[in-house]
């Protein structure tokens, strides 16, 4: 067969074929020791598979042609296919890479088995080499092995060429919400070994220290050979051989003609168990021995003693009811696409780890090999998920037998490949994919082949989240409401764990609730966390000028979350595409150069392994964590007091068992007035993933309770002057304060429908109305009103010269159908050069009425443009909440200072409302010379609904009066 005929099999469009001339997959790592084929290969892209030879040039492989070529681009949807085929059609314009590079065989590989493994191709990959055809593989994220062999000659160079055809009858089960690439998108290389070698290795460790390693023997040379034997040791301890287990022969072992198997035992004494807070490992080398004692074949295995089991409704970690604080994660990086580098993945996993998350879920298909090996390391639980996401056509596929093999071939085969992780502690059936008997068919192989761990599926769970016959161990919803889970927990009918797969989609300015959403949990047995949607944002980076991804030469190009003037992160839409879901790709909590967004601050608290609280004079400090004491960390005491000082005193953290609290001495004596006691903890030690002195969270417990705002009495000061529109003239300021009741809509806003309804109430352009302008002696009262399509607002101000300044009292008063905006307060603008804002209330990080427990009250201090947050389409952002003062300076310390009446949420920036509501991408801002103040009486909470619950009532705004009050004085 040449390669036109397997070309000429058209496999792309046959479901059925999932593979040829594929080996099996397996657990045997065989990268260390192989040769790599990465680096540049010759490479041209046809419109077609049967498109004609054209010109060569070079591609770097691993990588994405779509980020490195120029001539195929990134393409972004999220449930609908990028074309309209019918499975298992594909398009006839469809992408093919051809790649080729000769190799030389080493020499010294005489004899031996020799087999190529392809990391990763997208989406069909056809093997060639020396001309012959070699195999077919599919399934975009997990490798290909082929034997060699035969077709080539140790000690002459080889040719190998692989056709990668983008669009398939694997596309229609790989419409994942990502970007749609195309490549070779994970390493290539070339290993030998003897003819006879472990075909697998199967690890079971559990807590208790005992071991069982099961070994499968092959011999490429034939029928295997008597005499051959196993050996296994963990850090040196000899294991030993399972008699029990042999059931044919006289020796160790079982032996067939074709298959070997052995089984070694042993028991660690002692064993550190193996958790996401204690990721301890063990060395185990498994050696396969031929008749004469020396060794054929070597694996090397890092081992996690521990245990997983559902127990009634409870999903136990070594027995323990762990919680899952989880994140949803996608190979990405914003140069490279999908093609991730091993620093790359560890530094995803440090980011993750140092904001409280212990678990991932490989959304949605196996992550990169290597991403497990630093998930055993630094201490993860994984939720590993199948390749599967059929979504636009999920009805058909899930019961189409055409597909049945690939349902089951993607499943097993992720179950082979990471069966030996201890991180993984759940396997996915995939995503989206409704439900169907392909399902069940892949959920049996499971169930048979790895019985030690349970499986999840959306699809099925959530059909019914009790029903023990669906293909679901976990109730692992999606985006439910908190309500819900806790409702059914409660309902006596719970059989499953509750934990979300999905839940607070991370798009742009959100996670609201996320603090209310985790006190239900920890207060409501049945539940056990989450996994937030999602990790990243997915911007690509982009030149402006000429609409490319930059590729793998822009590192440098982007900075704090930020991409350098000239360039974008791009989203759907901004490679041309027509058929694209826009911003929704940018839905992560770290920007595309993993820049943590402020969202990652509320989850290192809500995470926290130490809480404080502070009743009737008892300081309690508890360890929230599940296996280990406190004595990783360090801590100091700082009290926040309302007069501008902070005290700070060393800290010795209690010894305190998992989940127990003990109490602990008032480091300060309760003083008069507000106060707010701050334990900051850090690493006492390096970590893996943090060195000594990290900090690792901020628990903070108000201490003195505030005596209420005492308004300045009115003293003679500068007149109130106003305009002629009745608009206060101040030195400092370039708008006089006005109403403001909108904000540029966030993501949520948007996609939840908020944004429409304040248009249609026309509160972004609300026009002032002056009804009434009077003098009370020194104050002056002036009363405005606005018209929107709920009725009117009326707003008074009353201005007040109090000492050193000028006092404003507000209120609004909003129909009873404007029952949901997004805020009330003030709005005015200052002159240049005060570029430094000084405030005492809740931070440094942004912070907003729903989600500001991660920001601690303070005494903080930012550049005005370090406040904003550049979400990648930009809207409200910025804000900080409970402020109850703030000053904003020029270099030279003139500039003005603003006391609330009561802690209210204020945002400083560049930027009005519409200036960000204008602008699609970051780089199309234009910062003003000013500041834009806001300083609100009520802002709405941020929520979710870009994609699930909405802010709960608490955070609305509610119609009717609003009263604030200010104080403003020139420094
Ligand atoms: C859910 C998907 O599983 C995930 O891939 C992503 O698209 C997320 O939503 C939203 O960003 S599916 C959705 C229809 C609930």
């Amino acid at each position: 067969m040449r390669r036109d005929h397997l070309i000429a099999l058209r496999p792309w469009e046959a479901p059925e074929v999932t593979s040829w001339g594929r080996l099996a997959m397996n657990a045997v790592d065989r990268r260390s020791g192989a040769l790599s084929l990465d680096g540049s290969w010759h490479f041209q892209l046809l419109p077609s598979p049967m498109g004609c030879s054209g010109e060569w040039t070079r591609t770097e492989v691993p990588g994405t042609w779509t980020t490195q070529s120029g001539d195929d681009l990134p393409q972004y949807t999220n449930a609908q296919m990028p074309w309209g085929e019918f499975p298992p059609a594909s398009p006839a314009a469809n992408p093919t890479g051809i790649y080729e590079r000769s190799v030389d065989i080493p020499a010294e590989w005489a004899g031996r088995r020799i087999v190529l493994q392809v990391g990763a191709a997208e989406s069909v990959l056809l093997v060639h080499v020396n001309g012959k055809p070699v195999g077919i593989s599919k399934d975009s994220h997990l490798a290909a092995e082929f034997d060699l062999s035969d077709v080539v000659r140790p000690g002459d160079p080889a040719t190998v060429r692989f056709t990668v055809v983008k669009w398939s009858d694997a596309s229609h089960i790989e419409d994942q919400d990502q970007w749609w690439h195309a490549g070779i998108t994970r390493s290539v290389l070339l290993y030998a070994t003897d003819p006879l070698y472990l075909a697998d290795v199967t690890v079971r460790a559990r807590r208790d220290g005992r071991l069982r390693v099961d070994c499968q023997v092959r011999d490429a040379a034939g029928p295997l050979p008597p005499g051959w034997y196993v050996t296994g040791a963990v850090d040196g301890q000899l294991l030993a051989q399972d008699t029990e287990f042999d059931r044919f022969n006289a020796e160790d072992m079982r032996v067939s003609d074709f298959l070997g198997e052995a089984r070694l035992r042993g028991t660690v004494e002692n064993v550190w168990p193996w958790s996401a807070e204690t990721p301890e490992l063990y060395d185990l080398t498994v050696r396969l021995h031929r008749a004469d004692g020396s060794v054929a074949d070597t694996s090397h295995h890092r081992v996690g003693f521990r245990d997983v089991e559902i127990h009634g409704r409870d999903l136990l970690v070594n027995g323990e009811r762990v919680y899952i604080r989880g994140v949803n994660r996608h190979d990405f990086h914003p140069l490279t696409g999908r093609t991730v580098t091993t620093e790359d993945m560890r530094a995803d996993l440090v980011v993750m780890k140092r904001f409280g998350f212990n678990a991932i879920r490989t959304a949605h298909y196996p992550n990169d090999p290597t991403l497990y090996d630093l998930a055993d390391e630094l201490g993860f639980y994984v939720v590993d998920e199948a390749n599967i996401e059929s979504h636009d056509h999920a009805h058909e596929i899930a019961d189409d037998p055409r597909y049945l093999p690939a349902f089951v071939d993607r499943v097993s085969r992720m179950v082979l490949r990471d069966k030996n992780h201890p991180s993984v502690i759940i396997w996915s059936l995939g995503n989206e994919s409704d439900y169907g008997a392909n399902h069940d068919a892949a959920a049996g192989w499971v169930r048979r082949h790895d019985p030690t761990r349970p499986i999840q599926y959306e699809g099925a769970a959530k059909l019914d989240w009790a029903d023990l016959t669906l293909a679901s161990d976990i109730a692992c919803p999606m985006y439910a409401p908190i309500e819900d889970c806790v409702a059914h927990a409660r309902s006596g009918k719970q059989t499953k764990p509750i934990i979300q797969c999905e839940y607070s989609h991370a798009m742009g300015n959100s996670n609201g609730t996320l603090a209310d959403t985790w006190a239900a949990i920890e207060s409501t047995p049945g539940l056990q966390g989450g996994f937030i949607w999602e990790f990243w944002d997915h911007g690509i980076l982009q030149r402006v000028n000429d609409g490319r991804p930059v590729g793998r030469g822009g590192a440098g190009l982007y900075e704090h979350g930020v991409a350098a003037p000239g360039h974008r992160w791009a989203y759907g839409g901004d490679f041309g595409e027509t058929i694209h879901d826009g911003a929704f790709i940018a839905d992560g909590v770290v920007f595309p150069d993993r820049t943590p967004k402020p969202v990652m601050y509320e989850h290192r608290e809500i995470a926290a392994p130490v809480r404080l609280t502070h009743h009737q004079d008892v300081l309690l400090v508890h360890n929230r964590q599940h296996f280990r004491g406190l004595e990783w960390l360090a801590a100091e005491w700082r009290l926040v007091l309302a007069d501008g000082t902070t005290l700070t005193a060393p800290a010795e953290l209690p010894d305190v068992l998992p989940g127990e609290s003990a109490a602990v001495p008032l480091p300060f004596p309760v003083p008069e007035g507000e106060s707010w006691l701050t334990l900051r903890v850090t690493t006492a030690d390096d970590e893996a993933w943090a060195p000594l002195g990290t900090e690792v969270c901020l628990p903070q417990v108000r201490l003195g309770t505030a005596v209420a705002d005492a308004a300045p009495e009115p003293a003679a000061g500068p007149a109130v002057t106003l305009d002629a529109d009745a608009l206060l003239v101040h030195p400092l300021l370039t708008a006089a304060p006005v109403l403001s009741l909108w904000r540029a809509p966030t993501d949520n806003d948007e996609l939840g429908g908020m944004a429409a309804r304040w248009h249609d109430w026309g509160l972004d352009e609300l026009v002032r109305k002056v009804v009434d302008v009077r003098e009370e002696g020194s104050r002056v009262v002036v009363v405005a009103e606005y018209a929107t399509g709920a009725g009117p607002v009326r707003h008074e101000q009353v201005f007040t010269p109090v000492a050193g300044g000028l006092r404003v009292e507000e209120s609004a008063e909003l129909p009873e159908g404007l029952d949901d905006v997004a805020r009330v307060g003030t709005v005015f603008e200052t002159v240049a050069g005060l570029d430094v804002l000084d405030w005492y209330g809740q931070g440094p990080w942004e912070s907003y009425p729903d989600r500001s427990t991660g920001a601690p009250v303070g005494h903080h201090s930012l550049p005005v443009d370090e406040l904003f947050t550049p979400y990648l389409r930009p809207q409200e952002s910025g804000g900080r909440h409970g402020v109850r003062r703030f000053t904003l300076s020029a270099p030279d310390a003139t500039g003005l200072t603003v006391e609330l009446g009561a802690p209210g949420q204020v945002s400083v920036n560049r930027y009005r409302a519409e200036d960000l509501a204008a602008a699609a991408h970051h780089d199309e801002l234009v910062p003003r010379p000013g500041c834009v103040v806001h300083l609100d009486a009520a802002h709405r909470g941020l929520g979710t609904a870009s994609c699930g619950p909405d802010t709960s009532a608490e955070y609305l705004v509610a119609p009717g009066t609003h009263r604030w009050a200010w104080t403003l004085r020139v420094l």
